[in-house]
């Protein structure tokens, strides 16, 4: 057993033995299924409409102009060029991208949003919001992940603030990863672009994406005195990105360890079934006082895409005489 563990040695650990994976004839026939789930697999709801802005209109989008202080509408568009103080905004694909900044948005500290709802697939476990932006001096645009019950309330919302690509005029890529609480019905997807520099709004937006087959869960949990361990894993698994996993329902104070693997073997194991082939040494942990833990980390860079990692944690319980209890197991897949 191997601790305590940094963050980084997870993701470290995982990208060497990837390197080393990469090598081997079947990593080859690995990666040939895999390509064959993702690309047999139907739509998974959650997908935005439109993301591209290839429609050439606005819809499903709903613009908000009610942070604008003046201006005539439309303020939010779908064009081929934005003309600007600085270089003409060109789509980053196709011949359409989203653009803030038809008219006048208003005094610094204006904004305008845009926004679509979709449906939550009750099987996700996390959704990644991916995209491109661009802006032009200090004008910033706000990507917001928001999640609603099904009467509407707002449960949890995660927003990344500030993006500014300042004086580049180029596309920049942006992601933001959150966990589906329980009880979502929908999630929301809203872009805000605010005025700093003059009264128009030179936030531009294209190829928004949203995922929600980052991260599956695989069942196969083994119940302790406490009840069912939860794990649930988030992030977009792009390079130099945040992820999180979190473990919940388990034994107070207790050791835990993270078995990590390359496939998915659910053979049977102190009771219950171990879902990871053991491809790594497991890291050990301890949970908390509450029966959790949260592990934050950066994904490295170097994983090739298409690629599955299956987790599960075992989690000693109810000692003595020493038993395991373990949470469901789960599969990541990089993009
Ligand atoms: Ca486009
Ligand atoms: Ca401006």
């Amino acid at each position: 057993m191997r601790g305590p563990l940094r963050p980084e040695s997870l993701t470290d650990a995982i990208v060497a033995q990837t390197r080393e994976e990469l090598d081997s004839p079947m990593h080859t026939l690995t990666r040939a299924l895999v390509a064959g789930i993702i690309m047999s697999a139907p739509m998974f709801a959650g997908d935005l409409i439109n993301g591209d802005a290839e429609a050439g209109t606005l819809t499903p989008w709903v613009a908000d102009l009610s942070g604008a202080s003046s201006g005539s509408s439309p303020i939010i568009g779908v064009v081929p060029s934005q003309l600007q103080t600085g270089p003409t905004v060109l789509p980053a694909s196709g011949s359409a991208f989203f653009t803030f900044g038809v008219n006048a948005t208003g005094a610094s500290g204006s904004f305008v949003e845009m926004s679509q709802t979709q449906p939550v697939d009750a099987s996700a476990m996390s959704v990644c919001l991916t995209g491109k932006v661009q802006t032009e001096l200090d004008d910033f645009g706000t990507a917001t992940i928001e999640f609603r019950d099904v009467v509407g309330t707002l449960l949890s919302s995660v927003a990344l603030d500030f993006l500014n690509t300042q004086a580049t005029y180029e596309w920049t890529d942006f992601s933001v990863t959150a966990f589906v609480p329980p009880g979502a019905h929908d999630c929301t997807v809203r872009l805000r672009g605010t005025v700093l520099s003059g009264s128009f709004t030179n936030v531009f937006w294209d190829d928004l994406d949203l995922d929600t087959s980052t991260w599956t869960d695989l069942g196969n949990g083994l119940a302790g005195i406490g009840g069912m361990p939860r794990l649930t894993g988030a992030g977009c698994l792009l390079p130099d990105s945040a992820m999180e996993l979190r473990l919940d329902n388990a034994l107070p104070m207790s050791p835990a360890f993270l078995v990590v693997g390359f496939s998915e073997i659910n053979v049977p194991f102190k009771g219950g079934t171990l879902v990871p082939s053991v491809d790594l040494d497991p890291f050990a942990f301890q949970t908390s006082a509450l029966g959790s833990l949260v592990i934050p980390a950066t994904w490295p860079t170097g994983v090739p895409s298409g690629l599955s990692f299956f987790m599960q944690f075992w989690i000693l319980d109810a000692p003595p005489p020493p038993t395991f209890a373990a949470s469901n197991g789960i599969r990541a897949t990089t993009p």
